[in-house]
């Protein structure tokens, strides 16, 4: 135990651990912050660390090795150099030429593979790196991680019948740290903040309407709460139809049922003021909020002509507009939106083969939680609760279809998501009876954020 500990504390000293808030690569927001890569411009640290971890898993035990990317590739090759076990390299993504192969080096199918991971937290990426070693025929019987956060990861991964050890726990670091005086009052309270809120984790809890509606400040955030708590509906329905009459047609039988409608307004034939205004009314009067897909994309000064004005004028008469921010934090600023308008971001679209990676989407959820005019965003994985997610691709049968359209059930929306609002399209409207259908949509989405509780 000694030599673990003065071990940490010299990892410690490199600054391992930040105190502030901070992103996670899933999207999260902490107060701390592990980050395990200065260690790889210490040699004699990389060395410590992996003799520690052959101790823990004797080189006898596997024949390959493999860091989860990037973090863990230094400590991986470290222990591939001790150990004289052959290295294998696993890319984060495809290159999109060449061979295409995720992993590099050479092995055989049924080879057993050695999986180092530096920070476990949902253990997602983790799984990702399983899966493709697999494909590959390897075999994992055992994986290390050098600090486990303690939020759930080590369990999922155990959950799925993986041999997990962990050379640190996040607890048991803190204490050390305690023990030796190391931390400041400050940051002590800082710790005790994130150990409750890992417990709430772990238990893979979501929080409420009522506790996110105290987190989301936006006016038309709290709205949307306000109507999905009294009318008990979570369901967005994406009215994407051609005819006006039959987008009215299919919101006298859906109505009740719904907190928000969205639409595709460019799509819409025969557009007019007439049918926006006869749409609004309604929407009032059934207490709904209308949405406009318009996904904005462009540079701020071209995002604003495209919300004021133009045939659509669309924030004359949209509650909440999505937008992309590819073009960056300043194409959403300076929009002159009304203030009881929101923005929902794009983080990442529901689409098979999207062009997001993690990098892309942690970017786009800090610009969302900094700019006051989003009140969520739509991504494929659970985001800060300061946000509201938004998820479409939502169908109890289908999985994908032929035009790169992926689908989940809304049980896995809200499970594995933590979601608040599904959006439902074709499975609506292109139902046999669209009023029984949204029925059983709403009912399933209220029932899986109820059993989430
Ligand atoms: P569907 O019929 O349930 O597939 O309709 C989904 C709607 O949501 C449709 O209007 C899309 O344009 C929209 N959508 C989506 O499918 N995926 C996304 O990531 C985003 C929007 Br953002």
């Amino acid at each position: 135990m000694e030599e673990k500990e003065q071990f940490f504390l010299e990892i410690y000293n490199l600054g391992i651990i930040k105190f502030g808030n901070f992103t996670l690569k899933s999207g999260m927001n902490s107060s701390i912050y592990i980050d395990f890569r200065p260690i790889a411009s210490r040699p004699d640290l990389l060395i410590k660390l992996s003799d520690l971890l052959l101790h823990e898993v004797p080189s006898y035990d596997f024949e390959l090795i493999c860091g989860v990317p990037y973090a863990a590739l230094p400590i991986a090759t470290t222990l591939s150099l001790r150990s004289k076990i052959p290295l294998i390299i696993k890319r984060k993504e495809n290159k999109g030429y060449g061979t295409e192969r995720m992993i590099e080096g050479i092995y055989k199918i049924g080879q057993n593979c050695l999986i180092i991971e530096d920070v476990i937290t949902s253990g997602d990426s983790l799984l990702k790196t399983i899966i493709d070693l697999e494909k590959e025929g390897l075999i994992i019987k055992n994986i290390m991680s050098i600090l486990d956060r303690e939020q759930g990861g080590i369990e999922n991964i155990k959950k799925i019948g993986y041999n997990i050890r962990t050379l640190f726990r996040i607890g048991e670091v803190f204490k050390i740290l305690k023990k030796k005086s190391f931390l400041k009052e400050k940051e002590i309270h800082m710790i005790q903040f994130f150990i409750k809120n890992n417990i709430k984790n772990i238990q893979n809890k979501r929080i409420s309407y009522e506790e996110k509606k105290e987190k989301i400040s936006h006016p038309i955030g709290k709205k949307l709460i306000d109507i999905t708590l009294k009318k008990k509906t979570n369901l967005i329905v994406s009215a994407d139809l051609i005819d006006p009459k039959q987008i009215l047609k299919l919101v006298s039988l859906i109505g009740d049922r719904i907190c928000g409608l969205k639409l595709h307004v460019d799509i819409i034939n025969d557009f007019s003021f007439s049918f926006i205004n006869y749409l609004k009314n309604i929407s009032i009067k059934k207490n709904f909020l209308l949405l406009e897909d318009r996904k904005l994309c462009d540079v701020s000064s071209t995002n604003c002509l495209q919300l004021h004005y133009g045939i659509h004028k669309i924030s004359s008469w949209a509650d909440i507009v999505t937008a992309h921010v590819l073009a960056g934090s300043m194409s959403i600023q300076n929009l002159n939106i009304p203030y009881n308008m929101g923005l929902i971001t794009i983080s990442e679209m529901s689409s098979y083969g999207g062009l997001y990676d993690d990098n892309y989407i942690r970017k786009v959820l800090n610009i969302s939680l900094k700019n006051p005019k989003v009140i969520g965003t739509v991504a494929q994985r659970k985001v800060d609760d300061r946000l509201l997610l938004f998820t479409p691709g939502i169908h109890f049968y289908e999985k994908k279809n032929n035009l790169g359209n992926k689908y989940i059930h809304p049980v896995q929306a809200f499970e594995k998501n933590k979601s608040d609002f599904i959006i439902v399209g074709k499975a609506i409207f292109q139902s046999e009876n669209p009023k029984i259908t949204a029925e059983e949509y709403k009912n399933a989405g209220w029932k899986a954020y109820e059993n989430g509780l």
